[in-house]
């Protein structure tokens, strides 16, 4: 092949309907022996420009979450992995663990059974089923601080639950809109307006961190409960977000709504579901359990022409 390209080998899957990204090569080395918080910020400070050319568009979109797989510092785990969109990095991301998971049994790189995975907020235990499905156990989550007020202009005073799923999420029980796919542009709105007046109130998550994830809640009657989550690119999660799960568990936890080894089923808004249970950690937070499939989409060799003025996407400084 002409050596004015420069290739990166891809697996893509879909977990519950939300895309991920495997990049299997083709990035810079990264230190090994570094941590893996501390590769994302040799990643984001020195090599960004490779995110944005597997994330943005001409490549990638806003809707796809990208995770570089990476070997782990801990001889015992399976993999390290790095989580981005096209927005920046995230700490952990459910869905993209499921879809790692998925991909690396596609690759031969790990078998039905239980499997640890180094990421940037700690380390995950996973257990890749024999019938394709993934149960991963996230990290600590808690819920920070319940029924905050934050005005929302045209929306008027709106309460939420501010809590940590590996994420940042502000959780909004009232019904805002109808959760569906028609509304998606609405859903998608309000969400919006939520996440600037946080930003405005300086309504933060623990230690000034940004809330960066809006989670909306509907009855539904398929699952305990429906969900609309906003991602930070500003697109939606297809999946019912395995970090918002996390942090709904929490809040359920600690309001006593749902017991320690329950099964709580959310419901994305396309209709996918995760199935969810936690075990108590401390007086404060959980350990959740969410399980999901993901489906292999594509094994794919992009190209990054030297001479293309869009080699690292389209964006705007
Ligand atoms: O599943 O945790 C998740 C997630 C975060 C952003 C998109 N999906």
């Amino acid at each position: 092949m002409d050596n004015k390209y420069h290739s990166i080998r891809v697996i893509d899957s879909h977990t519950e309907g939300e895309p991920t990204r495997l990049i299997v090569s083709g990035f810079p080395e990264l230190n090994n022996k570094a941590s893996i918080s501390e590769r994302l910020n040799t990643l984001k400070n020195d090599h960004d420009q490779w995110r944005k050319a597997v994330m943005l568009e001409p490549r990638g979109h806003d809707v796809l979450v990208g995770a570089l797989l990476c070997k782990p510092n801990n001889p015992q785990a399976t993999a390290g992995v790095i989580f981005f969109n096209n927005e920046g990095y995230l700490g952990m991301c459910g869905h993209g663990t499921i879809g790692l998971m998925a991909s690396l049994r596609y690759l031969g790189l790990a078998h039905p059974g239980e499997h640890l995975i180094e990421t940037p907020v700690g380390d995950v235990k996973t257990t890749l089923h024999s019938d394709n499905s993934v149960s991963i156990q996230n990290i600590y989550s808690y819920r920070y601080r319940k029924d905050v007020e934050v005005d929302v202009p045209s929306l008027g005073k709106i309460k939420g639950d501010i809590a940590w799923g590996g994420n940042w999420f502000f959780l909004v029980n009232q019904l805002l809109g109808d959760i569906h796919l028609h509304n998606v542009k609405q859903l998608t709105s309000i969400c919006l307006a939520i996440k600037t007046a946080l930003a405005e109130q300086k309504i933060t998550g623990k230690n000034g961190a940004e809330i960066d994830h809006i989670e909306l809640f509907q009855a539904d009657q398929t699952a305990d409960s429906k969900n609309f989550v906003l991602c930070p690119g500003g697109a939606y999660d297809r999946s019912p977000c395995g970090t918002g799960t996390s942090a709904k568990l929490a809040c359920l936890a600690a309001d006593k709504l749902l017991k320690e080894g329950e099964i709580w089923r959310q419901a994305s808004i396309i209709g996918s579901q995760f199935e969810a249970s936690y075990v108590e950690s401390d007086s404060h937070g959980i350990i959740p359990t969410i399980k999901g499939t993901a489906y292999i989409c594509a094994d794919n060799t992009l190209l990054i022409d030297g001479s293309d003025p869009f080699r690292y996407g389209i964006f705007s400084e």
